[in-house]
């Protein structure tokens, strides 16, 4: 493994309601996805995040075991149902003490908390005034992220506003695989322009509450045609457009992508006010990559969308059936730095990681070699790009342990550590031990010796 430079930020990633449970405990009302859960069919075996890994009560078990893994950077998400219950109005005192709780604790452990103030769980009376469909939820957003800093800025330099917002566009709104559900396809496209304005007024918010450092987090993919054919390179380059560029030529470059091929003029889209790009495009000091692998595509004629996703074959699968495909990322962050130029802020890798079946050996111990090995390619991918000029100051690795993965429920297995979800024991994986080597050997300066 090549030795990364010097304060390189290695860490875990985790999100609210993925793992926090108690969705009904000291204030906290419903997002979304606990309306979501609800409805049957959505979610493999009906499951929900009410319990999850009951991190609400267990943190400090969950901190310790990070003190042990030896990270210096710890991604979470701060749920807002729980800070501000139902979206509007002054915070609630007891959620935030509960990340009041977590801050320190991890700053006592050493490790650096880097909050997402988004991650997928807007309060439920937002959703039913319009969500991200309305322009207003971008205000209630900036609202809460004063909140949020009002409490924790004076320890917490580096904050992250938004989590994958494609994922919120096309997965909640356009197809409705997650929450809230909605099936609008191209009428899910104001969901963009809407968390691009959340993200610049949260970020003017946080800045002005003397937050230092603000990012925003996107999941990328390199996107490969399925054949040379002028066809589906149109199509390909289409998907380009939606998941690369629609969420970061704005807030990078202060402009829309073409968004011909949908039969769209973004700026003549009357929902961009004066104002809203120069606000979305306040220079970041981080850029948040999320990444898990490529995406295939060909041309479909006569669609609302003009692609198909293809299978990629010859990679080995992980349990979800996605293909690992390590240099799928350096690929990846050669293009941004390629595309944005000097305007590319650093880079953290925020996340990145598999699901593996993963059931206990009669011992009790969990062998994940196949967790191992993709996160081994994947970190030396980013030394790879890291070598061709791309400035990536820090890696963490999706997730710290087993949690709700929204649509499949607790089927999808992507932790360092193991748990089980009727004892809520927690047992660290090979992976987690393999880790925890990393980045001794990385501290140490001892890796590539
Ligand atoms: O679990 C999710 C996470 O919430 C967002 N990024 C992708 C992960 C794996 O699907």
């Amino acid at each position: 493994m090549p030795q990364f430079p010097p304060g390189f930020a290695w860490g875990v990633a985790t999100a609210a309601y993925q793992i926090e449970g108690a969705v009904a405990e000291d204030g906290r009302t419903d997002s979304v996805w606990d309306t979501f859960c609800r409805q049957p069919g959505v979610i493999r075996d009906g499951q929900t995040g009410d319990v999850a890994a009951d991190h609400y009560h267990r943190w400090p078990e969950d901190v310790a075991m990070m003190a042990d893994l030896g990270i210096s950077a710890y991604r979470f998400s701060v749920g807002w149902p729980r800070v501000q219950p139902g979206g509007t109005g002054g915070p609630n005192p007891a959620g935030l003490d509960f990340y009041d709780r977590l801050t320190d604790a991890l700053l006592a452990a050493g490790i650096k908390p880097m909050p997402t103030l988004f991650h997928w769980d807007l309060p439920q009376p937002l959703e039913d005034a319009g969500g991200w469909l309305s322009r207003d939820t971008a205000g209630r957003f900036a609202d809460y992220a004063a909140l949020a800093a009002g409490r924790l800025a004076d320890r917490i330099d580096t904050w992250i506003t938004l989590n994958e917002p494609f994922i919120v566009m096309a997965f909640g709104y356009a197809l409705g695989m997650h929450a809230p559900g909605k099936a609008l396809m191209l009428g899910a496209l104001p969901t963009a322009h809407h968390q691009l304005l959340g993200h610049g007024l949260a970020t003017a918010a946080l800045r002005a509450s003397g937050v230092r450092r603000v990012m925003l987090t996107n999941n990328y993919s390199p996107i490969w045609p399925a054949s040379d054919s002028p066809g589906d390179r149109a199509a390909a380059a289409a998907w380009d457009t939606l998941q690369n560029r629609l969420f970061t030529d704005p807030v990078i470059a202060g402009s829309y992508p073409d968004l011909s091929a949908f039969g769209l003029d973004a700026d003549g889209l009357d929902l961009i006010k004066d104002g809203d790009l120069a606000c979305i495009s306040v220079p970041l000091d981080g850029l948040g990559v999320n990444y898990y692998m490529p995406t295939r595509v060909s041309a479909l004629a006569d669609a609302p969308l003009p692609f198909q996703m293809e299978p990629i074959p010859g990679y080995p699968l992980t349990a979800f059936g996605w293909p690992v495909i390590p240099a799928g990322l350096t690929e990846l962050l050669v293009q941004l730095r390629d595309r944005y130029g000097d305007r590319l802020p650093p880079v953290y890798i925020t996340e990145n990681g598999c699901s593996v079946a993963d059931e206990p050996a009669a011992d009790g111990s969990i062998d994940d070699q196949f967790r191992i090995d993709y996160l081994d390619g994947h970190i030396r991918a980013v030394a790879a790009a890291m070598a061709a000029g791309v400035d990536v100051r820090g890696y963490l690795t999706w997730t710290m342990m087993n949690n709700f993965e929204w649509s499949e429920g607790y089927h999808q297995r992507f932790g360092l550590v193991h748990v089980d979800f009727e004892t809520q024991r927690r047992t660290p994986k090979s992976s987690f031990a393999w880790y925890r080597g990393l980045i001794a050997a990385q501290r140490n300066g001892a890796a590539g010796r």
